[in-house]
């Protein structure tokens, strides 16, 4: 091993302006930059162009997971007592760190996992804004003081950290996701191991050098590179990992579930959806349809937010349909680093042979193909992982495509009489996390407001886009309760202690003195 320091960081992460640039990350271990242990190291190619290599990273295994969980565990003893508005003020700077090199970043992630520049903005937008948020709450984290049913006797309740929090993220939103998990973490004075989804390593990796470069003390924030089952399982096996939180779909997030149980470790989970936009007789049908097309197209689909179902009733069916083909089908494909561009690749090629199955399993249950359905090949796209937008009409509640996560640029058409036959239909799924309604009858509004069974309900909005300052997550199989961003999250990373101070100075009995 060569350890290397960490920070400053500000040299390498401008190398990536250079996009052509190959760079070789390392672990993150107590402020050091390390490789694994057996040196072994995979590969981070851009699906647009799998030619382009952005990174080779650290093919990490368990012990390696046990030497980021000892840094964390030793930080932990004197970062718990930095004051949270302390902690906080580091993961402000970080912002400001981010805010300066969001082209750079953002030109990263759109080499590492394809979704379009705009995109790519927005998400190291959304860590920003999750850091500015979520350093306002280092001068709060508010518990709450109460009276006491005895005399001469205090009675409150403060937030304490959980310790050492493993966060396991996706490869949709490369830097936002984790900045959900970590910025939280840390103004609660927990430390950190952080795995992040071997397809988009390099945005985490650069998040969590912006935070070193702030002034983070070694060990706070670890990051362990490598695939879920060498790295994943043994951060949450791991028993003096606290807590877990973890991103992705629900049968991993199950399997997470399974393994925590026997220790009752804590677990936040955000797992799969299958959201759905209803569109109202009464809806007006141009935002509608940009509601749809971006809800289910943007990021090429690969949202845990996004559209996959369109639930239209009768009444504008026919005046909607024919409009959503011609503008799904005039989307242009290609190199999200293109400013042309609509829609990136897929993430890479596995996905994209899920996402065509699950095509083929449509057309086998009877929906019926408007448009896409194949691998985007023409021309220079044949080199990437692209697939055609994709939309089915005459899709049943029962059907899989109606039911499943596909996490691509595939829509499912369903068409219903009647609000409440909509409601049905959007609630028939195992999932229950977006979910938008374009009507403009502010009764129909409340009542879906009030019926549909999600995290999130968007009238006249597309599914996607919520923003940090609210609850973010869902119901059913797509969570187990917690709640990203908002003030939620603060419950996700810490514990509850009540305190009681009794200065009486005499024994006093709760229930029994009165
Ligand atoms: C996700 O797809 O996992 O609400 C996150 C949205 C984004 C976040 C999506 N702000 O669409």
């Amino acid at each position: 091993m060569n350890p290397q320091t960490v920070a400053p960081a500000g040299a390498a992460t401008r190398g990536q302006a250079d996009e052509t640039a190959t760079r070789a990350y390392l672990n993150i271990i107590g402020g050091k930059a390390v490789p694994a242990r057996s040196s072994k190291t995979f590969e981070n190619r851009n699906p647009a162009r799998p030619d382009d290599l952005v990174g080779t990273f650290p093919l990490s295994a368990a012990e390696d997971v046990s030497d980021a969980v000892a840094a964390a565990a030793k930080a932990y003893e004197s970062w718990r007592l930095v004051t949270a508005p302390r902690r906080a003020e580091i993961i402000v700077r970080a912002a400001e760190i981010l805010r300066d090199r969001k082209e750079q970043l953002a030109r990263t992630m759109t080499r590492e996992m394809g979704k379009v520049l705009a995109e790519t903005r927005g998400d190291v937008q959304e860590a920003i804004d999750m850091a500015y948020y979520i350093g306002a709450e280092g001068r709060r984290l508010f518990g709450v003081t109460v009276p006491s049913e005895l005399p001469n006797k205090m009675a409150m309740s403060i937030r304490q950290p959980l310790g050492v929090c493993g966060l396991i993220t996706p490869w949709n939103f490369p830097m936002a996701i984790p900045s959900w998990k970590i910025f939280p973490a840390l103004v609660g004075g927990n430390t950190v191991v952080i795995k992040p989804a071997t397809d988009t390593p390099a945005s985490a990796h650069l998040l969590v050098e912006a935070l070193a470069e702030a002034g983070l003390p070694d060990g706070v924030v670890n990051v362990v590179h490598g695939s879920g089952g060498a790295v994943g399982v043994p951060i949450v096996m791991h028993p003096d990992v606290k807590m877990i939180s973890f991103t992705g779909s629900s049968e991993v997030g199950k399997d997470i579930a399974a393994r925590c149980a026997p220790s009752l470790k804590r677990l936040s989970l955000e797992l799969g959806g299958k959201n759905a936009q209803i569109v109202m007789d009464d809806a007006d049908l141009d935002l509608a349809l940009e509601g749809v097309l971006w809800g289910a197209f943007g990021t090429t689909g690969q949202r845990c937010t996004a559209t996959s179902r369109l639930i239209v009733t009768k009444g504008v069916r026919e005046a909607l349909l024919p409009r959503l083909v011609d503008r799904a089908m005039k989307l242009r494909l290609g190199d999200g680093l293109d400013a042309a561009v609509d829609v990136g690749p897929v993430v890479n090629t596995k996905a994209r042979d899920g996402i065509h199955a699950y095509v083929e399993i449509g057309k086998k249950e009877g929906a019926k193909l408007l448009c896409g359905g194949s691998f985007a090949e023409e021309g220079s796209l044949k080199a990437g992982s692209f697939y055609h937008p994709t939309i089915f009409d005459q899709v049943t509640p029962k059907m899989r495509i109606a039911r499943e996560e596909i996490f691509g640029p595939v829509l499912a058409v369903l068409t219903v009489s009647s609000l409440d036959e909509a409601v049905r239909v959007l609630n028939d799924t195992p999932y229950g996390l977006s979910s938008s309604i374009y009507t403009r009858d502010v009764n129909a509004a409340m009542r879906a407001v009030r019926d549909i069974e999600a995290g999130i309900t968007y009238v006249n909005g597309p599914t996607i886009g919520a923003e940090v300052q609210l609850p973010f997550g869902g119901v059913k199989e797509t969570g187990n309760g917690h709640r990203e961003g908002g003030p939620t999250v603060i419950d996700a990373f810490t514990e509850w202690k009540s305190v009681y101070i009794d200065y009486s100075g005499k024994l006093q009995k709760a229930q029994i003195d009165r």
